[in-house]
């Protein structure tokens, strides 16, 4: 909704910059000469995004890979097909062909909905101390934000040619200044992220385990999550790790958002540093009936 109120307001903006220009010729004449020379500056930031998502992405799951052929994890398959998508939408884009833009608006706008299934963005930004996930919402979620916003702009510009918007051509416009806004958002969270974490793991003492026991899977299994139920003290063991020992896929997920591991496979772990007091429950997404409770004191 905000985007299509910027969106309205940029192109408002922009018909009456058309308008003035088309008074006065030589302006007009100067934006004919530099067709075809100039690659407008939305492509480039359109595919250096797409390009940092998928590296980024790809960094993420480096480790799992030479799993995807023996597992029939879909998040993983979900995730290489993503970057595969990611790096033949930059190709399309520089390229500047219409495929090009609709794919990558398209892996864009649904790498933050399907993600956001999985792992609420806004909580995990909230919480940079799971630094692993929060540095994934600070980074891809932002710049995708910004390459759907373009990728859209581009599509519905692309007919009258993108270099007759200034907008699209150059980065002295609201794009520029837009990106620079998001680059300095990434880095600035990036960074201060990294120093709430590093602080909230020195200040939490021992790491308490929490094994996520071989047969968990089943419902009629006496125990899930060992031990269940954990009581953490401030300073001296405010931080908990979660370990797959099943065979079958699992996720530490908090009733109220706060952590979500995401999808772990077996020997996969989950590391959450607690900073406030309180009782917080959890479960498996996968099986509703897992289910464990952290209690946080002064
Ligand atoms: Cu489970």
């Amino acid at each position: 909704m905000i985007f299509e109120l910027e969106m309205n307001q940029i192109l408002a903006a922009e018909s009456q910059n058309t308008q003035e220009k088309s008074n006065d010729t030589s302006a007009v004449s100067t934006f004919a000469t530099t067709r075809r020379k100039v690659t407008p500056f939305a492509i480039w930031v359109i595919a250096f995004g797409l390009v940092f998502s998928g590296l980024d992405l790809l960094y993420g799951i480096s480790g799992d890979l030479p799993k995807l052929s023996v597992s029939s994890d879909p998040f993983l398959d979900l995730m290489v097909l993503f970057i595969v998508v990611c790096f033949v939408a930059t190709v399309g884009t520089i390229l500047q062909k219409a495929w090009g833009y609709i794919l990558g608006a398209l892996a864009s706008i649904s790498f933050i909905v399907a993600a956001n299934a999985i792992n609420s963005w806004i909580p995990t930004l909230s919480h940079p101390q799971d630094y692993n996930t929060f540095i994934v919402a600070d980074s891809i979620v932002p710049i995708l934000v910004l390459v759907a916003i373009l990728a859209v702009l581009c599509i519905l510009n692309r007919k009258k040619g993108l270099d007759k918007k200034k907008y699209l051509l150059s980065p002295r416009s609201f794009t520029g200044v837009l990106t620079v806004a998001i680059v300095a958002l990434v880095v600035v969270g990036a960074v201060v992220g990294a120093s709430i974490s590093s602080s909230a793991k020195s200040t939490s003492g021992t790491v308490v385990s929490i094994s996520i026991v071989n047969g968990a899977f089943n419902p009629s299994s006496s125990t899930h999550f060992v031990p269940a139920t954990v009581t953490l003290v401030i300073g001296q063991n405010n931080t908990v790790t979660w370990t797959n020992n099943d065979y079958t896929i699992h996720t530490v997920t908090s009733n109220s958002n706060l952590f979500n591991s995401g999808l772990l496979n077996h020997g996969n772990s989950f590391t959450f540093t607690f900073m406030t007091p309180g009782t917080f429950p959890y479960h498996c997404s996968v099986h509703p009936f897992m289910t464990g409770t952290i209690v946080v004191v002064q």
